[in-house]
């Protein structure tokens, strides 16, 4: 079975959106582990004290769920994700010419095959799992990029993450490489990451899959650096629709792609793929008339098992407001300034329409009928 890795509180946080707070990373934690998550990857704790501590809250609501933090292969960073409780450390490392000529000049590689041995014994010595990443794998030399994972795979990393930092691949070659990263490890996991750049995350992951890869890296919405990376819902789905995982906690893909949609200020467009709006709207008449005798005429899956309904429209929609429930608790007192609503109301969002000075989640309408959505947030 495939297993799934959601890095919505670390890569999802290196979004345009913002950062999470304490308590929406907690809820966010949670929804994930009732959607079947196997790993949740949060944060970067040696950034602050009030990032370790936000690791450690969601380590203390997750339970038995394993928690990886993300660490430079710096002892000092490593240091910080022991103090956060998390069990497992993701360290990572360019060590291609690129990462050493922006980010590492005048090291050799000698010395950062070196640095990785030391850091990844360093953090096993603290008792910590270890993923090791090469940061921007998929543009470093294969050989070079072997060499790296066999440093860290007998320094005791028990995890290998291939990363397409840059999101430059195409699926046949991430099979390639994959294939090969697969016969050069083969007592660890493998793990990949890959970005959106060019709109082949899913893609990739799915052909690193058949290449062998365990471990797939994801998060709500696609949230990620520049255009993200490859989005929960769509590969659980897509897993369960090819047989490699079942789905679990299908009905709250919506729930956890609005709620997070909220917290950082970038809602999936209305035609995204499962929890889109317009995801499963018929309009054409043909169309319409052939889902009410049989709905596979037009759908891949059945709305119901994503938490969504088969709507059916005219071309035009109607003008009710759209049903984006927003949490009252991130929506600032300067937002709501335009609204003269307080703090602790329930809205729907009128119009996405972006306000300049303002959110652009701002324009909402008190619906109290919501207001026992979500009880006891
Ligand atoms: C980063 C880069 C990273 C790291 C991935 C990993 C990437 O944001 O630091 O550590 O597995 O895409 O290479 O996200
Ligand atoms: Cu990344």
């Amino acid at each position: 079975m495939t297993r799934i890795i959601d890095s919505t509180l670390r890569e999802g946080m290196q979004t345009a959106g913002g950062r999470f707070t304490v308590g929406q990373s907690v809820e966010t934690a949670r929804l994930l582990v009732r959607l079947g998550v196997d790993t949740i990857e949060c944060g970067h704790p040696s950034i602050s004290d009030d990032e370790c501590a936000r690791v450690a809250a969601v380590v203390a609501a997750v339970g038995d769920v394993p928690v990886l933090a993300h660490a430079r292969a710096q002892r000092t960073d490593i240091d910080a994700v022991a103090k956060s409780g998390a069990g497992w450390v993701g360290i990572f490392l360019g060590v291609n010419d690129i990462s050493r000529a922006s980010r590492l000049p005048g090291r050799s590689l000698a010395s950062l095959y070196q640095q990785i041995d030391d850091t990844v014994r360093y953090a096993r010595g603290l008792g910590l799992s270890v993923r090791f990443t090469v940061e921007d794998s998929s543009r470093t030399d294969a050989g070079e990029l072997g060499e790296a994972y066999l440093v860290a795979v007998e320094a005791g990393a028990e995890r290998a993450c291939f990363a397409d930092t840059v999101g430059i691949l195409e699926p046949s070659e991430v099979h390639e490489r994959v294939t090969r990263l697969r016969r050069l490890c083969p007592r660890v996991d493998l793990e990949v990451h890959f970005h959106d750049d060019r709109g082949l995350a899913l893609a990739n992951s799915l052909a690193a899959v058949d290449a062998g890869a365990e471990w797939v890296s994801t998060s709500v919405n696609g949230l990620g650096e520049r255009a993200g990376v490859v989005d929960l819902a769509l590969l659980a789905v897509n897993l369960h629709q090819r047989g490699g995982r079942p789905l679990i906690g299908g009905d709250l893909l919506p729930e956890i792609s609005r709620r997070v949609g909220a917290y950082s200020r970038s809602m999936p467009d209305a035609r995204r793929p499962v929890v889109g709006r317009d995801a499963f709207r018929h309009v054409a008449k043909l169309h319409r008339a052939a889902v009410q005798r049989d709905s596979r005429s037009y759908e891949w899956i059945d709305p119901g098992l994503v938490g969504r309904e088969r709507t059916s429209s005219e071309r035009q929609l109607p003008e009710e407001p759209q049903q984006w429930i927003v949490d009252p608790k991130v929506i600032s007192a300067t937002e709501l300034r335009h609204h003269r609503a307080g703090p602790g109301e329930r809205f729907v969002l009128v119009d996405e329409r972006f306000v300049p000075g303002a959110a652009q989640y701002c324009i909402a309408r008190h619906i109290p009928e919501l207001d026992d959505y979500g009880a006891g947030h």
